[in-house]
């Protein structure tokens, strides 16, 4: 079949609006037409070419919802009609990673999935013979796309899909950092570095799990108001202190007789690996976790004194903020529903697929905090 599609054809360069070819799903795949699609500040990073794995031609887009339109052989768990958000993170629940029960990171198809193509080693998108690439499994800045059954959830066919396509990275990653990576205690205090799509989900993600302190720090002076409409309490603009922000954040979180600063807990939201060293040098002596979840360039890498670490700070990593994709995304959806959670104010623009790069163009001016594209 034809599909209309963002192509990203070279590094650097706008998506191109074509049409593409798409062969129907082979066993264990499924074919979904997308209905919506959030533009992630890594479709960026991507197609900036900063990503090591980051390969062209591909359709990008991996944070998506839509609708089953054909299944192939053996395929079970998803039918014609029901309503799925694709996983780049997906959930065979047989891999040792599934089994572990220590990690949300499946390893059934990472590998074919880093190459860009379908488990079985072949592309299903192509124009005439040359072969186009699949992107983080999910390629959802495509119409139709197809994706292996197990990288699908399966959610509440109710949930409006130009909302709940942002559950399928922006809002899980946020706040399953919290609730999953961190495990966030009633009463902590946190710092949120980088107030975009991730940070204030993040910020939402700290309120749900009761945290009394929210310290948000952006260079943008306007992600002040953003942070406090999901909870923030304090902000800090790191240009605007005249100094090391450290020192000022660890002054601001002085609690109890001894007045040791830093915050419980630290999450980069931003990408940008000094900034990684300043959540985590910003955390509390003895406990603090410092999380990262920005991703970065190639050859880019993260450095601190082994002393901080030495003392009792943590650092750790998220993907998709820990969630089991097909077990926890259908109820974060639910949560949507039942208003647990906050989705629509920070969809900030709805665009055509013919205005995709204008979503870019709003992320690289901070003037967007999710841009959706709907079908
Ligand atoms: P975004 O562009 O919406 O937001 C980034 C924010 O960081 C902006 O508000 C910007 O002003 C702020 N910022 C930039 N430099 C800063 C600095 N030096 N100090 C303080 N603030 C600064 O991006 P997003 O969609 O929120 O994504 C954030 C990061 O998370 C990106 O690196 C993205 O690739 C990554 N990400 C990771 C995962 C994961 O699973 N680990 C999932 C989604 C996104
Ligand atoms: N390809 C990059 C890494 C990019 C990355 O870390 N991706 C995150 C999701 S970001 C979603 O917006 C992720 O899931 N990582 C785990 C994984 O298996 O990719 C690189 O540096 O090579
Ligand atoms: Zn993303």
């Amino acid at each position: 079949m034809k599909t209309r599609a963002a192509v990203a054809v070279a590094a650097g360069k706008p998506l191109e609006i074509m049409e593409v070819d798409l062969e129907g799903p082979r066993e264990g795949e499924v074919l979904v037409e997308i209905k919506a699609t959030g533009i992630c500040h890594t479709d960026e990073f991507t197609l900036s070419g900063a990503d090591p794995e980051g390969l062209f031609p591909a359709i990008l887009g991996h944070e998506g919802a839509g609708v089953v339109v054909d299944v192939g052989k053996g395929v079970t768990s998803v039918k014609k009609g029901d309503h799925v958000i694709p996983l780049y993170t997906p959930e065979c629940r047989q891999c040792p990673s599934c089994l572990s029960r220590k990690t949300n990171l499946c390893t059934a198809i990472r590998a074919t999935q880093g190459q860009g193509l379908m488990p079985d080693g072949s592309s299903r998108f192509s124009i005439g013979k040359d072969k186009i690439f699949h992107y983080m499994g999910c390629s959802t800045f495509s119409n139709f796309t197809v994706l292996p059954e197990i990288a699908l959830a399966k959610v509440n066919p109710d949930a409006p899909f130009d909302k709940i396509c942002y559950i399928g990275c922006g809002v899980t990653t946020g706040i399953g950092a919290v609730i999953n990576t961190a495990k966030v205690e009633q009463g902590a205090t946190a710092v949120v570095f980088g107030l975009g799509g991730i940070g204030l989900n993040v910020i939402q993600g700290l309120k749900l799990a009761g945290a009394d302190m929210i310290i948000g720090v952006d260079v943008n002076n306007d992600k002040k108001a953003w942070g406090e409409r999901f909870g923030m309490t304090h902000f800090v603009n790191p240009k605007e202190i005249g100094g090391d922000i450290v020192p000022h954040l660890v002054n601001m979180t002085k609690r109890g007789a001894d007045q040791i600063g830093g915050a419980d807990y630290t999450f980069d939201c931003t990408g940008n690996t000094k900034v990684m060293r300043q959540a985590l040098e910003a955390s509390h002596r003895g406990w603090g976790k410092s999380v990262v979840i920005g991703v970065a360039g190639a050859g880019q890498e993260i450095s601190t004194r082994p002393f901080q670490l030495v003392t009792g700070r943590s650092w750790m990593g998220t993907a998709f903020g820990g969630a089991r994709g097909r077990t926890d995304v259908p109820k974060i959806v639910d949560w949507y529903m039942e208003k647990k959670i906050q989705i629509d104010p920070m969809i900030t623009h709805l665009l055509k697929l013919e205005d995709i790069n204008k979503g870019f163009d709003l992320m690289h001016e901070g003037k967007s905090i999710r841009s959706v594209v709907v079908y």
